[in-house]
């Protein structure tokens, strides 16, 4: 799909409100009632994130682990956000993320959310979707948002770094605060027993052993080679130069201020913070994050 990104009637960048009590940008909320309304089929795999934590990279494992041997073509032919279409995503011009997965001839359906977990549509619950969501820490999280913020248009601007961290402890940033969005997520697990949930920096320390896992839940079991092909495949340097993978082929994002595969490390918040910074955000962050079973590595 070729878009021209001056005919796509995008005004500069949009307001942030607040939705049901959760920040948020039209973008993801003007198609509600039909997102709402979104029919899910016992088979669809919904993989849900705070933005910035992984999305691509859980979507391109899936993608491959299901349809990677049986339609290759899908992968040098279609754009990761058409194959794995984002649910609640609705720009002029574009089809909608819910029209996408409507149309999606696969089975199963790989969708993709940003949502918190109380914005899911309700038929995923109703149909005993399997779930996989993916965390990442707070500090690299905010830091590839922040980066993100600043290139692509349907976002509000983020301001400095300073005032940023400060939007972001807040929850004043699109899907409202990431301390309630991981939370709320893991709280789900405890009695919804088909949400995978995993997190990013495992995933960088042992790809392998997280598609192991992802396999076990998904009940696949693919040979050891083709394993190793995806592992492969799904490296960060492959998925850079991957135009399929690396979100180059869709106009809304100014790849000359920062690419959308920027760095995939554990740790870039180092660069970023000061040492104020960071003991600020930390003593906050132990406010916020009370409950012991859930724990975050910020580095591997
Ligand atoms: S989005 O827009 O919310 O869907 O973005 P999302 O895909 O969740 O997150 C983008 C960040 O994930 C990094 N990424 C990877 N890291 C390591 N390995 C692989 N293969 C990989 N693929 C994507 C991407 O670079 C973004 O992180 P930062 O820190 O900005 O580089």
């Amino acid at each position: 799909m070729s878009v021209d990104v001056d005919k796509m009637n995008l005004p500069s960048r949009p307001e942030m409100i607040d939705f049901q009590g959760v920040s948020m940008v039209h973008y993801f909320t003007d198609n509600w009632a039909n997102v709402q309304n979104f029919q899910a089929r016992p088979d669809d795999i919904l993989i849900a994130t705070y933005p910035k934590a992984g999305t691509t990279w859980v979507s391109y494992i899936l993608d491959l682990l299901y349809f990677g041997q049986t339609s290759p073509e899908r992968q040098t032919s279609m754009p990761i956000y058409e194959r794995v279409p984002f649910l609640e995503l609705t720009i002029p011009s574009l089809d909608s993320g819910k029209d996408l997965a409507d149309k999606l001839p696969t089975s199963p359906r790989l969708i993709k959310t940003h949502f918190p977990v109380q914005f899911v549509p309700q038929s995923f619950w109703e149909q005993n979707c399997r779930m996989i969501y993916v965390a990442r820490n707070a500090k690299d999280n905010m830091v590839s948002y922040f980066h993100f913020e600043r290139m692509n248009m349907v976002q509000p601007e983020p301001g400095d770094w300073n005032s940023y961290i400060h939007k972001f402890m807040e929850g004043k940033i699109v899907y409202g605060p990431w301390y309630d969005h991981v939370n709320g997520w893991w709280k789900k697990k405890q009695t919804y027993s088909k949400i995978h949930y995993m997190f990013y920096e495992d995933l960088t320390e042992d790809t392998g052993r997280e598609i192991d896992k992802l396999c076990h839940f998904l009940g696949l079991s693919p040979t050891a080679e083709e394993k190793q092909r995806i592992t492969d495949r799904v490296q960060f340097d492959n998925m850079k130069k991957d135009d399929m993978t690396n979100y180059s082929t869709l106009p809304v994002m100014d790849f000359k201020i920062s690419p959308f595969m920027r760095k995939g490390k554990v740790g870039d918040w180092k660069n970023h913070f000061t040492v104020a910074q960071s003991e600020q955000f930390d003593e906050d962050y132990k406010k916020k994050m009370k409950d012991p079973t859930l724990q975050f590595r910020t580095e591997i």
